[in-house]
Protein backbone atom coordinates (compact mmCIF):
# COMPACT_ATOMS: atom_id res chain seq x y z
CA UNK A 1 0.00 0.00 0.00
CA UNK A 2 1.36 3.56 -0.80
CA UNK A 3 1.28 6.13 1.50
CA UNK A 4 2.91 7.01 4.75
CA UNK A 5 1.32 9.24 7.82
CA UNK A 6 2.01 11.88 9.25
CA UNK A 7 0.60 14.64 12.14
CA UNK A 8 -1.43 13.60 14.83
CA UNK A 9 -5.94 13.61 14.24
CA UNK A 10 -8.81 14.68 15.35
CA UNK A 11 -10.55 11.80 14.24
CA UNK A 12 -9.32 13.52 10.77
CA UNK A 13 -7.64 11.59 7.51
CA UNK A 14 -6.69 13.01 4.79
CA UNK A 15 -5.51 10.94 1.75
CA UNK A 16 -3.52 13.12 -0.83
CA UNK A 17 -0.81 14.23 -3.11
CA UNK A 18 1.84 17.25 -2.69
CA UNK A 19 1.78 18.07 -5.70
CA UNK A 20 -2.05 17.88 -5.82
CA UNK A 21 -4.02 21.82 -6.30
CA UNK A 22 -7.00 20.44 -5.38
CA UNK A 23 -5.53 18.35 -2.10
CA UNK A 24 -3.80 21.77 -0.90
CA UNK A 25 -7.10 23.49 -0.94
CA UNK A 26 -8.30 20.85 1.85
CA UNK A 27 -4.76 21.18 3.74
CA UNK A 28 -5.05 25.06 3.58
CA UNK A 29 -9.07 24.64 5.35
CA UNK A 30 -8.09 22.46 7.45
CA UNK A 31 -4.89 24.25 8.93
CA UNK A 32 -7.27 27.40 8.29
CA UNK A 33 -9.78 25.76 11.53
CA UNK A 34 -6.28 24.95 13.30
CA UNK A 35 -7.42 21.23 13.20
CA UNK A 36 -4.91 18.13 13.44
CA UNK A 37 -5.41 15.52 11.36
CA UNK A 38 -3.64 12.13 9.46
CA UNK A 39 -2.05 13.00 6.15
CA UNK A 40 -1.57 9.69 3.81
CA UNK A 41 0.18 10.98 1.43
CA UNK A 42 -1.09 8.08 -1.68
CA UNK A 43 0.78 7.16 -5.10
CA UNK A 44 -0.98 7.78 -8.52
CA UNK A 45 0.74 4.48 -9.71
CA UNK A 46 -0.45 2.43 -6.85
CA UNK A 47 -3.53 3.61 -4.96
CA UNK A 48 -4.49 2.61 -1.71
CA UNK A 49 -6.80 0.13 -0.54
CA UNK A 50 -8.29 2.98 1.44
CA UNK A 51 -7.98 5.05 -0.87
CA UNK A 52 -10.09 2.96 -3.38
CA UNK A 53 -13.04 2.08 -0.79
CA UNK A 54 -13.32 5.37 0.79
CA UNK A 55 -13.79 7.02 -3.17
CA UNK A 56 -14.44 4.23 -4.97
CA UNK A 57 -16.65 5.88 -7.98
CA UNK A 58 -14.14 8.28 -9.08
CA UNK A 59 -11.43 6.94 -7.36
CA UNK A 60 -9.08 10.49 -6.89
CA UNK A 61 -7.54 12.81 -3.94
CA UNK A 62 -8.46 14.39 -2.01
CA UNK A 63 -10.05 12.23 0.38
CA UNK A 64 -10.99 13.58 3.93
CA UNK A 65 -12.34 10.94 6.44
CA UNK A 66 -13.87 12.02 9.42
CA UNK A 67 -14.50 9.33 12.30
CA UNK A 68 -14.59 6.56 9.44
CA UNK A 69 -16.51 8.67 6.67
CA UNK A 70 -15.36 9.72 3.47
CA UNK A 71 -15.90 13.15 2.29
CA UNK A 72 -14.48 12.94 -1.68
CA UNK A 73 -14.23 16.34 -3.97
CA UNK A 74 -12.05 18.87 -2.76
CA UNK A 75 -14.55 21.79 -3.18
CA UNK A 76 -17.14 19.71 -0.63
CA UNK A 77 -14.63 19.07 1.69
CA UNK A 78 -13.59 22.35 2.18
CA UNK A 79 -17.15 23.14 2.67
CA UNK A 80 -17.52 19.97 4.63
CA UNK A 81 -15.04 21.31 7.03
CA UNK A 82 -16.72 24.64 7.36
CA UNK A 83 -19.71 23.47 8.40
CA UNK A 84 -18.37 20.51 10.35
CA UNK A 85 -16.28 22.64 12.16
CA UNK A 86 -17.78 26.23 12.35
CA UNK A 87 -15.86 27.59 15.84
CA UNK A 88 -12.57 25.62 15.73
CA UNK A 89 -9.73 27.69 16.42
CA UNK A 90 -11.76 30.74 16.50
CA UNK A 91 -11.03 30.92 13.06
CA UNK A 92 -13.50 33.12 10.85
CA UNK A 93 -15.94 31.04 8.80
CA UNK A 94 -14.73 30.29 4.80
CA UNK A 95 -17.81 31.19 3.52
CA UNK A 96 -20.29 33.56 4.79
CA UNK A 97 -22.94 33.40 6.58
CA UNK A 98 -24.94 35.94 4.34
CA UNK A 99 -26.42 33.74 2.01
CA UNK A 100 -26.32 36.11 -1.37
CA UNK A 101 -22.26 36.69 -0.54
CA UNK A 102 -22.04 32.93 -0.09
CA UNK A 103 -23.94 32.47 -3.65
CA UNK A 104 -21.28 34.78 -4.48
CA UNK A 105 -18.46 33.67 -3.34
CA UNK A 106 -19.77 30.04 -4.70
CA UNK A 107 -20.31 31.24 -8.21
CA UNK A 108 -16.55 32.27 -8.34
CA UNK A 109 -15.40 28.94 -6.66
CA UNK A 110 -17.14 27.23 -9.29
CA UNK A 111 -15.75 29.51 -12.22
CA UNK A 112 -12.58 28.42 -11.14
CA UNK A 113 -12.97 24.98 -10.75
CA UNK A 114 -14.60 25.07 -14.63
CA UNK A 115 -12.33 27.29 -16.36
CA UNK A 116 -8.69 28.00 -14.71
CA UNK A 117 -7.92 24.09 -14.63
CA UNK A 118 -9.65 23.50 -18.52
CA UNK A 119 -8.00 26.77 -19.83
CA UNK A 120 -4.59 25.95 -18.30
CA UNK A 121 -4.03 22.15 -19.08
CA UNK A 122 -3.84 22.70 -22.59
CA UNK A 123 -0.80 25.16 -22.43
CA UNK A 124 1.00 21.84 -20.83
CA UNK A 125 -0.84 19.79 -23.80
CA UNK A 126 0.61 22.29 -26.70
CA UNK A 127 2.90 20.35 -28.62
CA UNK A 128 4.48 23.60 -30.69
CA UNK A 129 4.98 27.67 -29.21
CA UNK A 130 2.00 28.45 -30.88
CA UNK A 131 0.02 25.96 -29.39
CA UNK A 132 1.47 26.79 -25.97
CA UNK A 133 1.29 30.92 -26.25
CA UNK A 134 -3.37 30.52 -27.51
CA UNK A 135 -3.67 28.43 -25.00
CA UNK A 136 -1.71 30.89 -22.31
CA UNK A 137 -4.08 33.92 -23.86
CA UNK A 138 -7.43 31.86 -22.66
CA UNK A 139 -5.37 31.80 -19.44
CA UNK A 140 -4.84 34.90 -19.52
CA UNK A 141 -8.19 36.00 -19.90
CA UNK A 142 -10.07 33.54 -16.99
CA UNK A 143 -7.20 35.30 -14.74
CA UNK A 144 -8.60 38.66 -16.25
CA UNK A 145 -11.56 37.97 -14.89
CA UNK A 146 -10.80 37.00 -11.68
CA UNK A 147 -8.67 40.36 -11.29
CA UNK A 148 -12.07 41.79 -12.02
CA UNK A 149 -14.13 39.09 -9.29
CA UNK A 150 -11.49 40.18 -6.62
CA UNK A 151 -12.25 43.89 -6.76
CA UNK A 152 -15.70 43.14 -6.39
CA UNK A 153 -15.58 40.08 -3.47
CA UNK A 154 -12.87 41.69 -1.62
CA UNK A 155 -14.49 45.18 -1.64
CA UNK A 156 -10.91 46.92 -1.18
CA UNK A 157 -9.86 44.80 1.40
CA UNK A 158 -7.13 41.71 1.76
CA UNK A 159 -8.37 38.50 0.34
CA UNK A 160 -11.84 37.37 -2.04
CA UNK A 161 -13.37 36.73 1.33
CA UNK A 162 -12.50 40.31 2.47
CA UNK A 163 -11.01 40.75 5.67
CA UNK A 164 -10.47 36.77 5.94
CA UNK A 165 -9.29 34.45 3.58
CA UNK A 166 -12.92 32.55 1.76
CA UNK A 167 -13.87 29.95 -0.67
CA UNK A 168 -12.64 31.91 -3.77
CA UNK A 169 -9.20 32.36 -2.11
CA UNK A 170 -8.86 28.34 -0.89
CA UNK A 171 -10.15 27.14 -4.31
CA UNK A 172 -7.99 29.51 -6.41
CA UNK A 173 -4.95 29.12 -3.92
CA UNK A 174 -4.44 25.44 -4.38
CA UNK A 175 -2.97 26.32 -7.95
CA UNK A 176 -0.58 29.13 -7.59
CA UNK A 177 2.78 26.22 -7.08
CA UNK A 178 1.67 25.26 -10.84
CA UNK A 179 0.38 28.34 -11.85
CA UNK A 180 3.91 30.26 -11.13
CA UNK A 181 6.02 26.57 -12.20
CA UNK A 182 4.03 26.81 -15.85
CA UNK A 183 6.75 29.34 -17.21
CA UNK A 184 9.66 26.94 -15.90
CA UNK A 185 7.40 23.80 -17.31
CA UNK A 186 5.96 25.56 -20.47
CA UNK A 187 7.81 28.53 -21.26
CA UNK A 188 4.97 30.61 -21.50
CA UNK A 189 4.09 32.76 -18.45
CA UNK A 190 0.74 33.02 -17.02
CA UNK A 191 1.24 34.91 -13.56
CA UNK A 192 1.89 38.68 -15.04
CA UNK A 193 1.80 41.93 -12.59
CA UNK A 194 1.68 43.89 -15.58
CA UNK A 195 -1.54 42.20 -16.82
CA UNK A 196 -3.02 40.73 -13.25
CA UNK A 197 -1.63 43.37 -10.68
CA UNK A 198 -3.97 42.98 -7.53
CA UNK A 199 -4.20 39.25 -8.44
CA UNK A 200 -0.15 38.69 -8.38
CA UNK A 201 -0.28 41.09 -5.19
CA UNK A 202 -3.32 38.39 -3.57
CA UNK A 203 -1.09 35.74 -4.15
CA UNK A 204 2.07 36.85 -2.44
CA UNK A 205 -0.38 37.98 0.62
CA UNK A 206 -2.00 34.44 0.21
CA UNK A 207 1.01 32.48 0.29
CA UNK A 208 2.66 34.24 3.32
CA UNK A 209 -0.39 33.15 5.59
CA UNK A 210 0.86 30.77 8.41
CA UNK A 211 -1.82 28.58 7.30
CA UNK A 212 -0.63 28.28 3.87
CA UNK A 213 3.03 28.05 4.14
CA UNK A 214 4.68 25.18 3.10
CA UNK A 215 1.75 23.53 1.60
CA UNK A 216 2.26 25.75 -2.05
CA UNK A 217 4.86 23.76 -3.70
CA UNK A 218 8.27 25.12 -4.94
CA UNK A 219 9.00 25.57 -8.91
CA UNK A 220 11.80 23.63 -9.04
CA UNK A 221 10.15 20.58 -6.97
CA UNK A 222 6.89 20.52 -9.58
CA UNK A 223 9.09 21.03 -12.53
CA UNK A 224 10.83 17.76 -11.27
CA UNK A 225 7.34 15.92 -10.59
CA UNK A 226 6.38 17.33 -13.60
CA UNK A 227 9.24 15.79 -15.95
CA UNK A 228 8.74 12.35 -14.01
CA UNK A 229 5.17 12.00 -14.65
CA UNK A 230 5.57 12.95 -18.61
CA UNK A 231 8.54 10.13 -18.36
CA UNK A 232 6.13 7.75 -16.33
CA UNK A 233 3.17 8.98 -19.05
CA UNK A 234 6.08 8.15 -22.14
CA UNK A 235 5.48 11.99 -22.66
CA UNK A 236 8.55 14.18 -24.39
CA UNK A 237 9.87 16.70 -22.07
CA UNK A 238 8.26 20.49 -23.02
CA UNK A 239 10.22 22.66 -24.62
CA UNK A 240 10.63 25.86 -23.35
CA UNK A 241 9.14 28.61 -25.82
CA UNK A 242 12.99 30.55 -26.71
CA UNK A 243 14.14 27.16 -28.16
CA UNK A 244 10.81 26.55 -30.07
CA UNK A 245 11.00 29.55 -32.03
CA UNK A 246 14.86 28.74 -32.52
N1 LIG B 1 -12.54 17.31 -8.92
C1 LIG B 1 -11.59 16.66 -8.06
C2 LIG B 1 -10.28 16.50 -8.79
C3 LIG B 1 -9.27 15.68 -7.99
C4 LIG B 1 -8.16 15.16 -8.89
O1 LIG B 1 -8.17 15.31 -10.12
N2 LIG B 1 -7.19 14.50 -8.25
C5 LIG B 1 -6.11 13.90 -9.00
C6 LIG B 1 -4.77 14.34 -8.45
S1 LIG B 1 -4.47 16.03 -8.87
C7 LIG B 1 -6.19 12.39 -8.83
O2 LIG B 1 -6.40 11.88 -7.76
N3 LIG B 1 -6.04 11.66 -9.92
C8 LIG B 1 -6.04 10.24 -9.87
C9 LIG B 1 -6.43 9.65 -11.17
O3 LIG B 1 -6.84 10.40 -12.07
O4 LIG B 1 -6.33 8.43 -11.29
C10 LIG B 1 -11.46 17.45 -6.77
O5 LIG B 1 -11.72 18.65 -6.78
O6 LIG B 1 -11.15 16.86 -5.73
Amino acid sequence: MAGEATGGGQGLTLLGLWASPFVIRARIALNLKGLTYVYTEESLYDKSELLLNSNPVLKKVPVLIHDGKPVCESQIIVQYIDEAFPSAAGGAPILPSDPYDSAVARFWASYVEDKLYSTWVPVFRGRTAEERVEAARQVFAVLETLEQAFKECSRGKTFFGGDTVGLVDVVLGGHLGWLYATEAICGVKVVDAAKTPLLVAWAERFCALDAVKGLIPDVERLVEYNKARRAGLGLPLLLPYMELQQ
